[in-house]
């Protein structure tokens, strides 16, 4: 469906609110709106967060938003960059889910305000995207982990998709370097989709990373091997990337339901080639250049509070100009609401990102009914294990296991089959 440029126009200024709100949630403790000029009573006195990550998650999920209305989808949004902590709040708060699991943080400007003194504040909210967080289902702090969790999350749930922003330092460490793999146990005929975004900002904290440096060519090359088709989304120039990115989202979910109508339909033909997006844009985007004539964007200075010493007035105008650099006046109204034209771009009831059930732990909670583990109690005289082939068949259907050894299909178990083989046979896998 061909984007146009009211709509991109409408998405570049929801970008701005959800970039203003974070750097709100670093900075500030007061005068939310900017109604007056900024002082030092208005600021943390200690700052902590990280800012340079945040507008590359804000900008993947508010184009999530837009094809999660067009088509209706369900999806769920994996930051593994789980420090850019104020892009995953802000987006749920701009959504309203945010306000929905937490009252007293509502959406006017007293909810604004406590928005921001609640981030990584005494009594307040963790640095780090948690499980506290709508809609995040990593703990955020612990860098890694966010494919293999995005993968968990579809099997047998075919109707989701999970889209999950991998940083490039993360994809630098081991158990994320094998994580792509996981795409050979989804089964696209019973399983749901992981629609991984490849955030290439080109560093870690300070150093280098590897995939931002091999090249498009080499990195196609890699991913492809993977059983990934790549798509690239790469610049800093916010209309530009917008149109790229809103044309490379929707083929993106073309392909994806295209390997699931086929699978479903019986046409599998071989092993499919998942889409994936890399998008590639500055470290610290929209942020200042530079801070006491040291270049800032693109540099590891952004990673976390780009400037502090909030004593010094220049400092307290290079945040003023900062936040009013996202105009503020143009996204909320003066009570602090957001404006309309905006608040009709996210999606509606439990479709939003923050509300999807996948993501909240304890709506799908059930207990597993095992057996009593007093009944297998037996003398041994050395090591051994607990079977589980009397649990309750429905509770080992839910249970998955991937088998280090695989001779034969590659595909994770439930464990009511691995229950049913005999010794030999699982050593055959
Ligand atoms: C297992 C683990 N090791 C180290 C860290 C500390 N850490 C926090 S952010 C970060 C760099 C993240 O780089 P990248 O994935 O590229 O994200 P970016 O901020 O550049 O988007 C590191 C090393 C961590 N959170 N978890
Ligand atoms: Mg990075």
């Amino acid at each position: 469906m061909p984007v146009d440029n009211e709509e991109l126009r409408r998405i570049d200024a929801y970008w701005r609110a959800a970039n203003y709100l974070s750097v709100g949630q670093i900075y500030l403790l007061d005068n939310p709106l900017l109604t007056e000029p900024l002082q030092r009573a208005h600021i943390k006195p200690c700052l902590s967060g990280h800012w340079a990550t945040t507008p590359g998650l804000n900008f993947v999920y508010g184009h999530m938003n837009r094809v999660i209305r067009r088509q209706d989808l369900s999806m769920i949004f994996i930051a593994g960059p789980g420090h850019g902590s104020p892009a995953v709040v802000a987006n749920a708060y701009l959504e309203g889910s945010y306000s929905e699991f937490y009252a007293d943080v509502a959406q006017d400007e007293e909810g604004i305000r406590r928005l921001f003194r609640q981030f990584s504040f005494p009594g307040g909210i963790a640095s780090p995207a948690a499980t506290e967080t709508p809609g995040s289902l990593a703990e955020g702090g612990e860098w890694g982990y966010s494919l293999f969790q995005a993968f968990g999350a579809v099997l047998d749930n075919p109707e989701l998709i999970a889209c999950c922003v991998v940083g490039d330092g993360e994809a630098d460490t081991g158990p994320l370097a094998t994580s792509w793999h996981a795409n050979q146990f989804l089964n696209p005929r019973t399983d749901g989709a992981v629609l991984p975004i490849l955030h290439l900002n080109g560093r870690d904290i300070a150093s280098p990373t590897i995939l931002a440096h091999i090249g498009d060519v080499g990195l196609e090359s890699l991913l492809l091997d993977y059983g990934y088709k790549p798509y690239f989304v790469e610049g800093d120039a916010p209309a530009v990337l917008h149109r790229l990115m809103a044309e490379t989202v929707d083929r993106a979910i073309a392909a994806i339901r295209d390997i699931q109508y086929q699978a479903r339909d019986g046409n599998e033909r071989g092993r499919p080639l998942w889409p994936m997006i890399v998008l590639r844009s500055p470290k610290g985007w929209t942020g200042h250049q530079a801070v006491d004539g040291s270049q800032v964007e693109d540099h590891w200075r952004w990673h976390q509070v780009p400037f502090g010493e909030m004593e010094k007035p220049e400092h307290m105008l290079l945040l003023e100009l900062w936040m009013q650099s996202y105009r503020p006046q143009e996204l909320f109204d003066a009570d602090g609401r957001l404006m309309p034209e905006l608040a009709a771009l996210t999606p509606v009831g439990a479709r939003r990102m923050g509300a999807n059930a996948h993501a909240n732990g304890g709506e799908f909670l059930r207990d597993l009914r095992l057996p009593d583990v007093r009944d297998y109690a037996a003398t041994v005289a050395a090591p051994g294990g607990i079977t589980m082939c009397d649990a309750e068949q429905s509770a080992l259907a839910a249970w998955k296991t991937m088998p280090p050894r695989m001779r034969g299909e590659r595909r994770a178990f439930p464990a009511t089959e691995l229950g049913r083989l005999t010794q030999p046979q699982r050593k055959q896998i």
